[in-house]
């Protein structure tokens, strides 16, 4: 019997729908921390989120502004492209939607470059983007995130492979078309969707 039927039969065993794990992830009650570089050293009296690029003048939102929006919960499966997944993870954060319902966004508008401290970027659709449920998240577990795991705010689109998720996520820029960001850069998938197997380029 192969790894992921032997991980099947036990999520089976344990009353969960093994048709939520994509194909070749197995399920960790770990949570991994990865990113590439170091954690940043955030301020937050000098933090800011800022969406910029397309848009009809950029807006900018300070700590105190964002952290008095109203929040949401989300429980979602998570998956890495390096093969883990993790299941009903609990965030809450700002909708994401809520914070673009803030900006006039230009029609030619269709992608974004999600940015992060040290120049961190991702690409995703608008339309993914949006997915109802897509947090800016700053708890996780009931608790403030983790430094190692985004504090103090983090992108969250479980749709889509995890690197999609940016950590210290400090803003939007919306161009229009489809630009590779930085893992997309080093040969992760424009896309990554994670039940389609969409892990690195050519696949
Ligand atoms: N800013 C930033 N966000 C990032 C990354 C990164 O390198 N920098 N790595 C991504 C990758 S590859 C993964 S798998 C997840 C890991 O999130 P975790 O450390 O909370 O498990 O963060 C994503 N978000
Ligand atoms: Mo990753």
């Amino acid at each position: 019997m192969s790894f992921f039927t032997r991980k099947r039969d036990e999520l089976i065993a344990k009353g969960i729908d093994p048709d939520r794990v994509p194909p070749g992830q197995y399920v960790t009650e770990r949570f991994p921390v990865l990113h590439a570089g170091v954690v940043p050293d955030v301020d937050l009296d000098t933090w800011r989120f800022t969406i910029d690029g397309l848009v009809d003048g950029a807006r900018r939102w300070t700590w105190a502004e964002l952290a008095a929006m109203p929040t949401q919960p989300l429980t979602a499966d998570i998956h890495c492209v390096t093969k883990w997944s993790k299941l009903d993870t609990r965030w809450e954060g700002v909708p994401v939607a809520d914070v673009w319902a803030q900006i006039d966004p230009h029609p030619s508008a269709t992608h974004v470059l999600v940015g992060a401290y040290h120049g961190f970027t991702a690409n995703l659709p608008i339309d993914d983007l949006l997915r109802p449920g897509n947090l800016l998240a700053h708890t996780f577990d009931g608790q403030p995130l983790e430094p190692e795991h985004g504090w103090p705010l983090r992108l969250v689109v479980p749709h889509l492979y995890f690197w999609k998720s940016v950590k210290w996520v400090t803003g939007f820029t919306l161009i229009d078309r489809d630009r590779p960001g930085f893992w997309e850069r080093n040969g992760y998938h424009m896309y990554g969707d994670p039940f389609l197997e969409q892990r690195y380029w050519g696949s």
